[in-house]
């Protein structure tokens, strides 16, 4: 109702209880266990993702920020994009850095920000609409590796953008790439973009530390999910039984976050019926951030049919943006 105040569309996906409970019941009873990292993001995961982005250790934000503010308005010339989809849009703090030089080039007719965070969404929406009078903004509730169907129909003719930014790309294995960039393609036509941002492959001495802040912050995020879980699941997590785990794999090039049990237990998780038994330092993965190369995003790129039109990476190559066509 709020949105609608504000002449927002919000559509949101019904099921997110079912796929939480789904996810749970397959992450916690198997070896070893996992959970998505979408279930991070309740209202305090969203709020403890934007307090990571402001950590000195985490760069990624701040090195995407500053790549798109030198690229921006070049990038608006060349695009002369009618409508931007922001897949994981969250807060659409960075959004403006997109959709400023667009509309300042007055081709931005629709922005379409999708995200798993509703809140996130819903306090975001009230100031674009006012920083972006005329453009159509429609808000999508979803998980951006589901339903990409629903953002197929165009009200407004021209180029489109689909924007996916942050480095979210790195969430995702090999095989869930291949599906993302397979259904980003049939959102493009001939002389649109996906505008992908990506954090490169560099020391661990630089990437451990932006996962393991000295303010503990990416720790409490970390075991948010356990928090989510207590509260939709009925479970009794002891989240003071977790430690924060943030490990460089060097041979799959990623960042591998867990909780690891500090002793062993077991944990009743009353809505599925479960009891998970936990050895004394048995983990949870519960996030991979993987790192790119350039070839490793055109080789991807290629085997769902898209093509690698331009790469941008800042002058040390800690961060890199790069633009996909079909
Ligand atoms: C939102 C997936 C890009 O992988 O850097 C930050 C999430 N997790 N610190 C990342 C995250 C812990 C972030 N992404």
């Amino acid at each position: 109702a709020a949105l609608e105040a504000v002449g927002v569309e919000l559509h949101a996906a019904p099921e997110t209880w079912t796929a939480l409970a789904a996810d749970v019941l397959e992450g916690l009873s198997t070896t070893p266990k996992t959970l998505p990292p979408k279930w991070f993001y309740d209202a305090r995961g969203s709020e403890l993702f934007d307090a990571i982005c402001e950590q000195p250790e985490y760069y990624p934000t701040r090195r995407e920020a500053a790549l798109l503010r030198t690229l921006g308005p070049a990038l608006a010339g060349e695009l002369g994009a009618t409508e931007v989809i922001e897949l994981g849009s969250g807060s659409s703090t960075k959004s403006p850095l997109l959709l400023d030089p667009l509309h300042q080039r007055g081709t931005l007719r629709r922005y379409v920000p999708v995200d798993v965070s509703a809140s996130a969404m819903e306090a975001a929406m009230p100031g674009l609409a006012a920083r972006y009078p005329g453009v159509e903004i429609t808000a999508h509730v979803s998980d951006f590796t589901a339903g990409l169907a629903p953002l197929r129909e165009r009200t407004v003719d021209g180029p489109r953008v689909v924007a996916f930014l942050g480095s979210t790309i790195g969430n995702l294995q090999p095989p869930e790439v291949h599906a993302f960039f397979g259904a980003v393609r049939e959102l493009l036509a001939p002389g649109d973009v996906l505008l992908l941002g990506h954090d490169l492959v560099k020391s661990p001495s630089i990437v451990e530390p932006a996962y393991d802040d000295a303010a503990g912050v990416t720790a409490d995020f970390n075991r948010n999910v356990l928090r989510v879980i207590n509260r939709e699941l009925q479970a009794d997590f002891d989240e003071e039984r977790f430690t924060h785990e943030a490990t460089w794999n060097p041979m799959l090039e990623r960042i591998e976050i867990r909780l690891r049990a500090t002793e062993p237990q077991v944990v009743r998780i009353a809505s599925l019926g479960l009891e998970v038994t936990f050895l004394e330092g048995e983990s949870i993965l519960t996030e991979i951030s993987r790192k790119f190369r350039p070839e490793v995003i055109e080789r991807s790129a290629v085997r769902a049919g898209l093509a690698l039109r331009a790469w941008y990476e800042d002058a040390d190559g800690w961060y890199g943006v790069s633009l996909l066509e079909r």
